[in-house]
C-alpha cells in the first residue's frame, strides 16, 4: 500500500514543541519530522522512557538519545495501528512530547471454515462448517483438515479440541488469509468442537476465541444425521463414478471413485446417528 506523508515540525520558533503535537494517520502512512531548532530528537516511548520502536536519526540505538539540528529530516512509516507516543530526549521534561495515532486496518474477522479433503485424482472437496446454527456434517473417513479464512492476512494462532473426541495434529499453518488445522483420532457419531485462539493478523490484531463445531458421521452420504438404507442406496446409485461436487460424500473413503468399498463403509455404520 502506498501511504501518505504527514509533516511535523520539530522545535519551531524556538519553542520546545512538536507542531502539530498529535497527528492521525492510516496504516502504511509516513510521518516526516523536520527540525526547525537545535538539539532535539524524536524518540518513541511513553514520556520520558525510550521504547525503541522508532527514533531519529535512523531508528537505531534509540536509548542513546542522538540529537539533530535545524534542517535535519527524519521519517518513519507506521505499518501497525495503535497510538504511539514520542518525545524529545533532551526536552521531554519541558513537555516536548507528541503522539501518532494510526488507524485504518480493516478489522480481523473470520469469514468461513471448511473441512477439506482431497479425493485422489478427483480433486479437493470442502464441507462448509457454519460458525452458528447447526454444525456442518463431515461424513468421510480418515483424518480431517479444517481450513479457516479471515478478512486479513493471518500470521499466528492456536487451535485445540474443546469438545468431543479428537486431537489437533501439529501446529496450525498460516498462508495469506487462511489458517489450516490438521485433526487426527476423530471419532464418528459425535460433534467435535475445535476452538481457534489468539489468531493474529499482520496488523497484530487478535481474533476473539472462536469455536468451530463439526458433526462427524461416517457414511452419512445424504448428510441427514443418520446412517441408514437410504445412504446405502444413494452410494450404490453412483457406483463406478468419479467424485464430483454433487456426489463426493458417496466417495466415503475419499479416494476419488465411488465403488463397493464405499458401500461397505456405509453398511458398517448402519444405525449410527449424530444429534
Ligand atoms: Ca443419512
Ligand atoms: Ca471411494
Ligand atoms: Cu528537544
Amino acid at each position: 500500500m502506498v501511504g501518505q506523508i504527514v509533516d511535523v515540525t520539530v522545535g519551531p520558533g524556538g519553542t520546545l514543541t512538536f507542531s502539530p503535537d498529535s497527528v492521525n494517520i492510516s496504516t502504511g502512512d509516513t510521518v516526516r519530522w523536520t527540525w526547525a531548532g537545535n538539539i532535539h530528537s524524536v524518540t518513541s516511548g511513553t514520556p520520558c522512557t525510550p521504547d525503541s520502536q522508532f527514533c531519529s536519526p535512523n531508528d537505531t540505538n534509540c536509548s542513546a538519545g542522538t540529537t539533530n539540528n535545524t534542517g535535519f529530516v527524519y521519517q518513519h512509516t507506521f505499518n501497525q495501528p495503535g497510538t504511539f507516543s514520542y518525545f524529545c530526549i533532551v526536552h521531554c521534561g519541558f513537555g516536548m512530547t507528541g503522539t501518532v495515532t494510526v488507524s485504518g486496518a480493516a478489522p480481523l474477522q473470520i469469514t468461513s471454515v471448511v473441512s477439506r479433503k482431497t479425493h485422489g485424482a478427483a480433486g479437493v472437496f470442502d464441507i462448509n462448517l457454519p460458525l452458528s446454527g447447526t454444525p456442518g456434517l463431515e461424513s468421510r473417513t480418515g483424518d480431517y483438515t479444517m481450513v479457516a479464512t479471515f478478512t486479513n492476512n493471518v500470521v499466528s494462532g492456536n487451535a485445540s479440541v474443546t469438545g468431543g473426541v479428537g486431537t489437533v495434529n501439529g501446529s496450525p499453518t498460516f498462508s495469506g488469509h487462511t489458517m489450516t488445522v490438521n485433526l487426527t483420532g476423530v471419532a464418528t457419531a459425535q460433534t467435535l468442537t475445535v476452538t481457534l485462539s489468539h489468531v493474529t493478523d499482520e496488523f497484530s490484531q487478535v481474533l476473539p476465541d472462536t469455536p468451530v463445531g463439526m458433526r462427524v458421521l461416517i457414511g452419512d452420504a445424504n448428510a441427514n444425521a443418520t446412517v441408514n438404507a437410504a445412504d446405502v442406496s444413494l452410494t450404490k446409485s453412483s457406483l463406478g463414478s468419479s467424485a464430483d461436487a454433487t456426489n463426493f460424500r458417496r466417495d466415503v473413503n475419499a479416494n476419488g471413485t465411488i465403488n463397493a468399498a464405499d458401500v461397505a463403509i456405509v453398511k458398517s455404520h448402519l444405525g449410527e446417528g449424530v444429534p
